[in-house]
C-alpha cells in the first residue's frame, strides 16, 4: 500500500497505557502494508537513548529544569536527524512515544519553564516538523499513578514527582489538545486497555483518513 509518510505521535501522563496502544497501533498499520518505525522520546537512537540514561536516571547531581529542557531537545534533535526525518523522507511513517508536546507539559506545566523558551527551541531543533497526528491518553493522575505503582520495578526522576506535579502536567496536555484540535484525538484513557487500543486505531484512521479494514 502507498501512503504519504506520516507522524504520529502519543502523549499523556505515566501509567496512561501508550507503550501497549503504541504496540498495537504500530500492528495494525503494519498489517496495511505500511512501513511504521515505532519509537520513543526521550531516545529512539543509540546516542538519544544515553542522553535518556542521563535525563531519567536519579543521580547525585541537581538537574534544573532549564537543563532538563536542554537535554530533552539535545535528545530530540539526535532523533529528529538521524531517524524521524530520513524516515519520513523515505515515505515511512514513524509513530513516536512522546514528543515536543511532552516538553511543553512536562517542563513547561510540570516545572515551569517559559512556553517562550520550549517554542524557541522547538522551531530551532525541527522547525516545522510536527506531527500529523497526536494521541492523548488521558486518565486522571491518581489513576495514572495507581497503576505506574502496581507495575513497580525501578523509579526515575519523574516517577518521584507529586501528585500536583503531574495534574499540572495533565492541565498542559489538556491545554495543548484544545489549541490544536485538527491534529489531537483526546483518548479516554481509564477504559480497558483493549476498549482503549481501540479508540486509538479508530482516531489514527480517521484523523488520517484511513479506510477502516474489516474486523477479520
Ligand atoms: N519526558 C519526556 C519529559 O519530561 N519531557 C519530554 O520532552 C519527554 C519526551 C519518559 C519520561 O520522560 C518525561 C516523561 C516521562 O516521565 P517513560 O518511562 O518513557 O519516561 O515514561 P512513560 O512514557 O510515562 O511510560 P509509562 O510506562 O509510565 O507509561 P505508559 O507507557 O503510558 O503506560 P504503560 O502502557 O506502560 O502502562 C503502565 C501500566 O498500566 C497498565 C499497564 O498494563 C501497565 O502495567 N495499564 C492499564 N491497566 C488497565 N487498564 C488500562 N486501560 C491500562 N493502561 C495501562
Amino acid at each position: 500500500m502507498t501512503t504519504a509518510a506520516r507522524f504520529i505521535t502519543l502523549e499523556g501522563i505515566e501509567g496512561a497505557g501508550k507503550t501497549t496502544v503504541a504496540d498495537r497501533v504500530t500492528q495494525a498499520l503494519r498489517a496495511r502494508g505500511i512501513t511504521v518505525h515505532a519509537t520513543r522520546e526521550p531516545g529512539g537512537t543509540k546516542c538519544a537513548e544515553r542522553i535518556r540514561s542521563v535525563v531519567l536516571d536519579r543521580g547525585e547531581e541537581h538537574i534544573s529544569a532549564t537543563a532538563e529542557t536542554l537535554l530533552m531537545f539535545g535528545a530530540r534533535q539526535v532523533h529528529v536527524d538521524n531517524l524521524i526525518r530520513p524516515a519520513l523522507t523515505r515515505g515511512e511513517w514513524v509513530l513516536c512515544d512522546r514528543f515536543t508536546d511532552a516538553t511543553h507539559a512536562y517542563q513547561g506545566g510540570g516545572r515551569g519553564v517559559d512556553r517562550k523558551l520550549i517554542e524557541t527551541l522547538a522551531q530551532a531543533v525541527h522547525g516545522d516538523l510536527a506531527p500529523d497526528c497526536t494521541l492523548l491518553l488521558d486518565v486522571p493522575v491518581r489513576v495514572g499513578l495507581e497503576r505506574m505503582q502496581a507495575r513497580r520495578g525501578a523509579v526515575d526522576r519523574f516517577e518521584i514527582e507529586s501528585a500536583q506535579f503531574f495534574e499540572r502536567v495533565r492541565n498542559r496536555y489538556l491545554e495543548l489538545a484544545r489549541a490544536s484540535p485538527q491534529r489531537f484525538r483526546i483518548i479516554d484513557a481509564t477504559a480497558r486497555l483493549d476498549e482503549v487500543c481501540d479508540a486509538a486505531l479508530a482516531a489514527v484512521e480517521s484523523t488520517l483518513n484511513l479506510p477502516p479494514v474489516a474486523a477479520s
